[in-house]
């Protein structure tokens, strides 16, 4: 692992894109749908503990969470609003942050798009790829929780994900990640490496 993921630290929670960090250097989005897994693997891949729960305080879910990881480098926690218990009226508001996000964010290089391996390809999922495709951003799915399925299940699941994403060609891609069992995490790495336009053997 390079070892500046490790020094990543909170920056900023943003409500609108006016309160976001300045749109330069290379930033990572993470989304997922609510209970994914994503402030577990945020947590994985820089290796602490409660990075990403350093942002959990209450009210703050529907906010584009920023964190550094050095002065031109920055990971984003996307609100991801599945399974929330929010009202509609929330929900779309949710989607607005998001897509404005999205559509204007200069800086940003890739989306990592987490999904429970049980549950993959639901709507907010779909929704994500369609809209990374239409903006021109690759994403890297992490079908995450994958100790909760047997090998021959994870498998299933991971080859049904990548027959469904092929439409996409080859700016989407998927693996298996347990942030648990750690499993998946060098994997990760290598994308989040090349995103960030790092060594990836430093
Ligand atoms: N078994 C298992 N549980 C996980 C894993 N990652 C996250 N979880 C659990 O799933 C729940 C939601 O995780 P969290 O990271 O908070 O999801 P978020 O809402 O997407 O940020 C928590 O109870 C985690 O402990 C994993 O790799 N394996
Ligand atoms: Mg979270």
């Amino acid at each position: 692992m390079n070892p500046i993921y490790h020094q990543a630290k909170f920056l900023i929670s943003a409500a609108k894109l006016s309160q976001t960090p300045p749109d330069d250097g290379l930033e990572i989005a993470f989304a997922g749908r609510s209970n994914a897994g994503k402030s577990s693997a945020l947590n994985t891949l820089c290796q602490q503990k409660a990075l990403a729960r350093t942002s959990k305080t209450p009210g703050r879910t529907q906010l584009l969470n920023f964190f550094s990881v050095d002065e031109q480098r920055r990971l984003v926690d996307l609100p991801g609003y599945g399974f929330a218990k929010v009202s509609e009226k929330v929900k779309l508001q949710w989607q607005g942050a998001l897509a404005e996000y999205l559509e204007n964010r200069l800086s940003l290089r890739g989306v990592i798009l987490l999904m429970d391996v049980r549950h993959p390809l639901k709507e907010f999922d779909r929704q994500m790829l369609e809209w990374s495709h239409q903006i021109g951003r690759p994403v890297h799915i992490l079908l995450t929780k994958a100790d909760k399925l047997g090998r021959g299940a994870a498998a299933n699941s991971l080859q049904r994900v990548q027959r469904e994403i092929s439409q996409f060609g080859e700016g989407v891609s998927v693996q298996l990640f347990s942030a648990l069992k750690r499993q998946g995490i060098d994997q990760a790495h290598l994308l989040l490496d090349e995103w960030f336009e790092l060594d990836t053997n430093p």
